[in-house]
This record gives C-alpha cells, sequence and structure tokens, in this order.
C-alpha cells in the first residue's frame, strides 16, 4: 500500500495514517506544510490524429472512456473484441489543466506521482518531458517543481500503442526469437506480449478476449513538502522459533529533501511493547527499517487461514521525532502468523514433500486460481471484490493464488483475504512465455518486484511469492520448440530473470515468507537440477498442474498423485442469463458462431460435450432454445462431477502413500473467477453468479468430507477431516433404486478415529457384495449415498456414488418437481417438492443476483428447502417468476 498522498489515509483497510512534514520551532506541524493535490478525476482524451476526442475519468483506461461517452457500445457485446481492434492499435494522449497553489510552490520539492500507468507513455508538464514509463506494475514519480508556474498547468501523457510498442521491442530483440510470439488464433489476440511488462491475459487469454488496454489505471497526485515525506510503511512479524519470541520488522520508505536525524518510536500497545531508535533519513528516496522486539510472545493472538481459527490484528503505531517535534505518526495493522513450506524426505517415497505449516500446523491448501476480475480495471467495484472473494469462503475455501498472467491486485483485494482468512499465492506476473533479459528490461522489472514486495508484504493472507506461470515447464517440456542447440541460452535467461533478480530481490526484501522459481515446479528439487528440472510435473515433488481433456474424468486413475495440485480443471458455459445481455437470439445455440467465437480453447466446445457424453445424454430438444440452455446446463452439470473427482481425489490422499506416491496437501482448483462471459474453467461467472461447481465446492471442500471411490469393483469410503481434533467416525452408507424415493436398504461401518488432518479408509466393501446384500439392486438400477456420523450424529455433508452412468441409469424418470418461493424471517426459501429421485436438480432465477444454499444436488426425498441470499432487494413474487428447475431427464 502506498501511503503518499493523503493526510489521513487508510493502512491495510481500516486504520489511518497520519503524516505531518518537518518544521522546527513547532512542536506539531500544521497540515498545510505538506500539500497532496489530487489529479484525478476528468481528464480529456484523444487519439493520434485528434480525430477523437473525449473527457476521460482517472483513473480509467482509453476504452472505458470510449464506453462511457457513448463512443463504442459494450466491448463485450458479440464481436466486439475483435471491432474494437483499432483502439489498441492507436496511440492516445490524455490531458489535463491545473492551477497549484501557491504555498505548494515554494516547498523544497514537489513531486507528480503516478500510481499506474498502462503502459508505455511519455509524460509532459507545460511542454517539457518529465519522464517515461514502461511498466505497468510500478508507481513513477517525477520532480517538477521547477516546472510549475502561476495559473493553468498542462500535463498530458501520451500512450503508445501497446502492441505497437511490443512488436518494435521484439524487432529490436532480432538475435534470437523468444517464443511463444504470437496466441493461438482461436484466442483472436496481439503478439509478442512478453516484451511489454503489462497485463500478460491482455493481449487474450485461452479464457479471456484481448483489450490491450491503455490509460491511467490509478491515481495520479502533485506531492508538495519541505523536508521529508513518508512513502509507505510495512510491518512484518519475524518469528525465532528458537527462542519463541516474535519481532517485528518495521520499515519507513521515506522520500527526504536532505539528510535528517531523527527519533523513531515503534510501538504495539496492545502487547506492552516500545521501542524508540536514532535514526538518519539520507536525502533522496531511502528505506530506514527498525526491528521491534515483542516482549509477550507467548501472549500474541495469531492470525490463522479460514475455519482455522480467527484473523486478530493488532495496531502498530510508528512515530517520529525531529528535535522532540513530531514529524511522523502512522498507524497500521499487524497480523501475526508464520508461513513455513515444508519440503523433506518423506518416508516410504521417494522426493519430497510439499506442503505449507501455518503457525506450525500443517493446513491442507484448499481453492482455486484468481485471474482478473474485469478487463478493464477500473470497472471492479470494491463490492465485487468482497463478493468474489466471499464466495470463495463460502465454499470453503482457505486460498486462492493469484495467477501470474493478470495484475498484482489492488490493496483492497488483499486487506479482504488477511480480514477473510484467505491464503494467497502470490504469483509474479510472467506467465506461459520465455522473456527477454535485456539490461532495460531486467531494470524495469527490478523496479516493479521491489515496489511490489514492499506494497504487499504487510499482509499475512500471502504465505508464498512464486516467479513465474509455468515457465519452467514450458522450457523443460519444450512447448515452443526450442533448438537443442539454444537450449542453454533460454536457461540461462531463466535463471537471470527469476532467480539472478527477482529471488534475490524477494529474499532480501522479506525474510517471512517462501519463494518458489515457478509453478508448477519441484521446488528444491528443480534447484538441484539448475532451476529448470527434467520433469516439473514429477509428482514426487512440488506442485503439478493437470489437464486432460480426453480422459474419462469419473475414473481417478487418471489423476496425479500428487504432493500439491495447484492447477486442473475442466470448462463449462455460463448460464443464459449471463450470456444474454451480450448476445443476440441468432447466436442462442452451441454450434452458432457466437459461441465459436467466445471460445478460446481450441476445441473446446467439442471436449465440454464429448466429456459429458460419456456419463450423459446430450440435449436433444427440438425447440432450439431449450436445446441451448440444456446444453449451457449439462456442460456445468459435467465440469462440477469431473472437478468434484479430481478434488476429492487429492483430498483422500492426503495421508496414504501409494506406489510411493500421495500426502497430497494442496487442491486448488483452475479457476474462480471470469474476465468475460464466455466459456471457461471458472467456478464463477461473469458478474457473480455461482455454477453449479461452485455449489459443488462447498460440500467437497468441507472440513469434514466422506469420499467415495471404487478401485477394482471394491466401494471405498474415505473420512477426510481438516479439523484439529480427532474424530470416531463411521460411514452410513443407503441405498436407492433410481425408480423409488424409499431406500432400499441402508449399511453402517463400525466406528474409526479419525485424526485431525487426516484422510481415512472408513468403509471398505465389495459393490457386488454390497448389492446382494441389499436384495433388489444392480448397478444399473441403484445408486448410493453416503455420509459420517459420530455420537454427535451426522458430520459433513451427504455424498454420492453413482454405480453406472446417468445415461445407462435404468428408471430414471422425469421427476417434475414443483416449487413454492416462501419469505420467512430467515429469508427467501425455495421448498420442492419431487414425484421421484432426480439428479442434478439445478435451481435458476436468471440475472436476479444471489445464491440458493445448495444448488446442483441429488434429491433423493419427496421435499426439501433451500434458501436464496439476494444480493439485492428482490421479492418472492419476482424470485417465483424467474425460477426455473432443471434436472439430469428434463434435457433429453
Ligand atoms: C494453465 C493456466 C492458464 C490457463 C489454464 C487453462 O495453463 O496457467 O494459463 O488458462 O491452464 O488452460
Amino acid at each position: 500500500m502506498t501511503l503518499r498522498g493523503n493526510i489521513f489515509i487508510s493502512v491495510l483497510g481500516v486504520l489511518f495514517c497520519l503524516f505531518v512534514g518537518v518544521l522546527s520551532g513547532f512542536s506539531s506541524v500544521p497540515e498545510q506544510q505538506r500539500r497532496t493535490q489530487s489529479l484525478d478525476g476528468k481528464w480529456s482524451l484523444s487519439n493520434s490524429n485528434g480525430s477523437l476526442s473525449l473527457p476521460a475519468e482517472v483513473p480509467g483506461c482509453v476504452h472505458s472512456a470510449l464506453q462511457q461517452q457513448g463512443f463504442i457500445q459494450d466491448p463485450y457485446f458479440r464481436f466486439n473484441d475483435v471491432s474494437y481492434r483499432w483502439i489498441a492499435l492507436d496511440n492516445w494522449t490524455y490531458t489535463t489543466t491545473f492551477n497549484v497553489v501557491a504555498q505548494a510552490r515554494t516547498k523544497q520539492k514537489v513531486l507528480l506521482a503516478f500510481e499506474g500507468v498502462d503502459t508505455v507513455a511519455s509524460i509532459w508538464l507545460n511542454g517539457v518531458i518529465v519522464g517515461n514509463t514502461d511498466n505497468m506494475f510500478r508507481r513513477y514519480d517525477f520532480a517538477v517543481r521547477h516546472l510549475l508556474k502561476d495559473g493553468d498547468n498542462v500535463l498530458k501523457v501520451s500512450l503508445l500503442s501497446p502492441v505497437l510498442y511490443a512488436s518494435q521491442r521484439r524487432d529490436a530483440h532480432s538475435a534470437y526469437r523468444v517464443p511463444p510470439e504470437c496466441p493461438p488464433d482461436v484466442q483472436k489476440g496481439e503478439c509478442h506480449v512478453n516484451f511489454i511488462r503489462k497485463e500478460q491475459s491482455s493481449f487474450s487469454w485461452d479464457w479471456g478476449p484481448s483489450f490491450p488496454t491503455m490509460g491511467l489505471w490509478k491515481g495520479v497526485r502533485l506531492e508538495a513538502f519541505d523536508v521529508l515525506q513518508l512513502i509507505q510503511v510495512s510491518s512484518v512479524p519475524l518469528y525465532n522459533f528458537s527462542l519463541s519470541q516474535w519481532r517485528v520488522q518495521v520499515e519507513l520508505l521515506v522520500d527526504a529533501v536532505q539528510t535528517t536525524n531523527g527519533q523513531i518510536t515503534v510501538s504495539v500497545p496492545e502487547l506492552g511493547s516500545e521501542q524508540t531508535f536514532r535514526t538518519q533519513f539520507l536525502s533522496g528516496e531511502t528505506k530506514n527499517t527498525f526491528i521491534l522486539h515483542i516482549n509477550t510472545s507467548s501472549q500474541v493472538k495469531l492470525w490463522w487461514p479460514n475455519r482455522h481459527g480467527d484473523q486478530p490484528f493488532y495496531q502498530l503505531t510508528v512515530r517520529g521525532f525531529q528535535d522532540g517535534f513530531l514529524i511522523l505518526n502512522t498507524k497500521s495493522k499487524v497480523y501475526f502468523r508464520t508461513v513455513e513450506l515444508v519440503q523433506e524426505p518423506v518416508v516410504g517415497s521417494p522426493g519430497l514433500s510439499f506442503y505449507f505449516r501455518i503457525n506450525g500446523k500443517p493446513i491442507f491448501l484448499k481453492g482455486s486460481n484468481w485471474i482478473p476480475a474485469h478487463s478493464f480495471q477500473d470497472q471492479i467495484s470494491p463490492a465485487v471484490l468482497r463478493n468474489l472473494l466471499q464466495s470463495a469462503v463460502d465454499a470453503n475455501m482457505n486460498t486462492l493464488r493469484v495467477w501470474g498472467g493478470g495484475v498484482y491486485e489492488q490493496d483492497l483485494f488483499y486487506s479482504i483475504c488477511d480480514e477473510l482468512g484467505i491464503m494467497i499465492w502470490q504469483d509474479f506476473m510472467f506467465a506461459c512465455a520465455m522473456y527477454p533479459t535485456e539490461s532495460d528490461f531486467i531494470q524495469t522489472v527490478r523496479e516493479e518486484v521491489v515496489q511490489q514486495v514492499r506494497r504487499l508484504k504487510s499482509h499475512p493472507s500471502i504465505i508464498i511469492w512464486s516467479g513465474n506461470n509455468e515457465n519452467e515447464a514450458a522450457l523443460a517440456t519444450d512447448w515452443f520448440s526450442i533448438p537443442a542447440s539454444q537450449r542453454p541460452l533460454y536457461v540461462k535467461d531463466y535463471v537471470t530473470l527469476y532467480v539472478n533478480n527477482i529471488r534475490e530481490i524477494v529474499q532480501d526484501e522479506d525474510q517471512s515468507r517462501p519463494f518458489l522459481v515457478s509453478s508448477p515446479t519441484n521446488g528444491a528439487e528443480s534447484e538441484q537440477e539448475g532451476w529448470v528440472a527434467a520433469n516439473p510435473y514429477d509428482p514426487h515433488y512440488g506442485d503439478t498442474h493437470f489437464y486432460s481433456y480426453i480422459h474419462d474424468c469419473w475414473d481417478w486413475r487418471a489423476f496425479p498423485r500428487t504432493r500439491f495440485a495447484s492447477e486442473y480443471g475442466f470448462q463449462s458455459w455460463p448460464s443464459f442469463s449471463t450470456l444474454q445481455p451480450v448476445s443476440v437470439k441468432e447466436d442462442w445455440s452451441y454450434d452458432s458462431n457466437f459461441t465459436s467465437h467466445r471460445q478460446h480453447h481450441a476445441d473446446g466446445n467439442q471436449q465440454m460435450l464429448l466429456q459429458a457424453a460419456s456419463h450423459f445424454n446430450l440435449p436433444n430438444s427440438t425447440d432450439p432454445l431449450k436445446r441451448f440452455t440444456d446444453t449451457l446446463y449439462i456442460t456445468q452439470v459435467m465440469q462440477a462431477q469431473c472437478v468434484k473427482t479430481q478434488t476429492e481425489f487429492y483430498r483422500r490422499s492426503q495421508t496414504e502413500i501409494i506406489e510411493g506416491k500421495g500426502h497430497t496437501m494442496g487442491a486448488l482448483y483452475w479457476q474462480l473467477n471470469d474476465i468475460w462471459q464466455a466459456p471457461s474453467w471458472s467456478s464463477i461467472e461473469f458478474g457473480g453468479k455461482w455454477k453449479m461447481l461452485h455449489y459443488f465446492a462447498q460440500n467437497f471442500f468441507a472440513a469434514i468430507l466422506p469420499v467415495g471411490f471404487e478401485d477394482e469393483d471394491t466401494l471405498f469410503i474415505y473420512a477426510v477431516s481438516d479439523l484439529s481434533h480427532d474424530l470416531k467416525l463411521r460411514a452410513v452408507v443407503t441405498v436407492y433404486s433410481w425408480t423409488d424415493l424409499d431406500p432400499v436398504c441402508s449399511l453402517k461401518s463400525d466406528p474409526l478415529l479419525v485424526p485431525g488432518g487426516s484422510a481415512v479408509a472408513i468403509f471398505k466393501q465389495p459393490v457386488a457384495d454390497l448389492l446382494a446384500g441389499c436384495g433388489r439392486c444392480t448397478r444399473l438400477t441403484c445408486l448410493l449415498t453416503f455420509h459420517l456420523e459420530d455420537s454427535g450424529g451426522q458430520q459433513g455433508p451427504t455424498n454420492h456414488h453413482f454405480l453406472c452412468s446417468p445415461k445407462d441409469a435404468q428408471g430414471l424418470q422425469r421427476p417434475n418437481i414443483t416449487a413454492k418461493v416462501q419469505q420467512d424471517k430467515t429469508g427467501l426459501t425455495v421448498t420442492l417438492h419431487s414425484a421421484s429421485v432426480a439428479a442434478f436438480v439445478w435451481l435458476d432465477v436468471g440475472d436476479i443476483p444471489g445464491r440458493f444454499s445448495s444448488n446442483g444436488f441429488l434429491m433423493v426425498s419427496r421435499n426439501m428447502t433451500v434458501s436464496f441470499t439476494a444480493w439485492r432487494q428482490t421479492s418472492v413474487a419476482e424470485l417465483s417468476r424467474s425460477l426455473t428447475i432443471t434436472s439430469l431427464t428434463d434435457v433429453y
């Protein structure tokens, strides 16, 4: 977080920071000694030949301005991503005119500060160039005192087309190519994004459009001061395990006009800890570090991940004095927690473990991967961010990986994660490519890394830094057909960028959390192999990414028994209500131009149907619209069931080693959210609507989970527990016939000890024996539900296991479900009545924002009530009108 710019500034979201400029002779310094003037608001914007000229909001971007002023339609509408390609091929200039109060101009130093420029720009003040930018992930400031004048001052930011710039940089790099050069045609994107320090997915991705943005995406300010100003404060608690002692490393980033002596007092009053330091702020921008020892380490309340404990914080105060006069005074939050990435030998297995210990406790990481929530960052509201993160927590996640092809997220994102207990695996922004290493590229990356680590390191939610997404794998498994003779050159560039520069800076700036060079990686083993392992997907080491669209996803044997699954997933389509606003009637069929246009993953639409067809009948309605919406539904059913199977496999592999593999300690599926309305791997649609997968995640990430699967025709049930205490659990299996809502029979296993943080097999029986014992059942006529219980009753959700593909099930009928919407004092509810067993029962209320307590479920009871949490005002009438109910047999 950058504190520059306000007198009262929010630090980590809630508390405030007060900076007071230095002035001798007064015991406290009047506010007017430091002047901050925001230059945010309405600027004017024009293209290179002046044919377009319009007002533009700062922070903002060219696309948003053009849309807001009615020059273009919604860029997400139909094929507009391609129609509006011209925008990023042009150069654009932002201009503003402002006056500066006389007192500001008399200050010793006046800085023009840009929190974020997207991306390649020259900056002109009153006709004089003050500097250039080339990196959207950096803050820039320029000394401008000598250029300011009375009356109107004119500030111009001239932005170069990022597409043309990237291509020029590629041409200038003639010695060897830096692949992939261009994205696959199906992505309809732009080339050479790896040559520009900008959101890599803005040139298109396999789930996103090409909108190479340009603009001032963060704030612009003038800062005027006489002696010094505080730019940033960070605090990182460090724990000495052998002494059982906490200390807090506090860093002040200060810009001093001249060398200044002073005293700094750092305290955490609630822990009775305070220390005063003599210090010297050297002239220019410097970092001063202070270590506060915490006296009462045993009393420190710790920050815990979601569902493992609370997220308490303390107030940290820093005050600065010069000759007895207060020169700075800040308050911020400090959270205490430790994180260790454990890579050590595993009994009975070659390789090394790979898991996280938080506050000394091994924790299974459950969650997903985060991508940018919008192509135009200025259109992401705080409410949208909070809703997405709350949805992650509501699905029992404890971790998100901020993926390296997007952006370092805004401060609020991390503050919400701190508050909700979401652990963040933070990539640096490099993805799926080789990168150049010329000195100016390295220099701008170095500055980016320093700034981002300093901005973010106070957040307890961030538990690991990771150098890039999939670039070790790309090199190791030769994605880009690099001739063997040239490979050393690329390995050298890889090590230069991620190891010798990024890793070195991160380790220097932050000793409180681990650093990994890539994901996937073999971690310590990759290091042994010169940082690029022969096979970075080796399940015996580190993390893996695994995708297979050809294998039957119901067969767990297809999945690697990895130490840590940081990416895996399947695509689905969003619901009709999400697609409708960006499409027209002729688009609403699975083979329309629109449907193939929005699909950026080669063969993706076919892969979804093929995967679905292995277990479900595909929709065959003669009504084209119904056939389309049924197809959207069936892709969601397929995705939910596939990711469920894979996640359950990872969770049940937590404790075992089988054939030398196992001890899986993380499952982060690809991907949480969407950037636009299109098919993707996400579990939440653009706009926030939960797909069926997200409802399934609530269950498959539950703290206590029964997992059922077959091995060689024997049914196993595992009890998986994320709790800290032991339980004595038994499995209860209920057999139903597809034709009947009354159970055929029920079985109970003996109670077994399930230690906290483990997965234990508690039920095992050949399917043939189970069915024979149950009487009138075959694999085709019956299905199973099961749950766990102890003396206190059911623990965790009820799960199910199909004994055949639903398409082969005998007796599955149309359930003719009826629904009644009601409102009581707890809120809105929907009570369903079904005439028969119904699978994947899906309630949809169109574009009414909100979520059900449960959805996509198996209905083996006549009546069932779910609640609806609305995200805006709604009514029984509106909900009843909008509600549709679909189950598996309704689509054929
Ligand atoms: C991985 C990710 C993304 C991609 C996803 C789905 O490669 O890191 O690059 O979107 O798979 O293909």
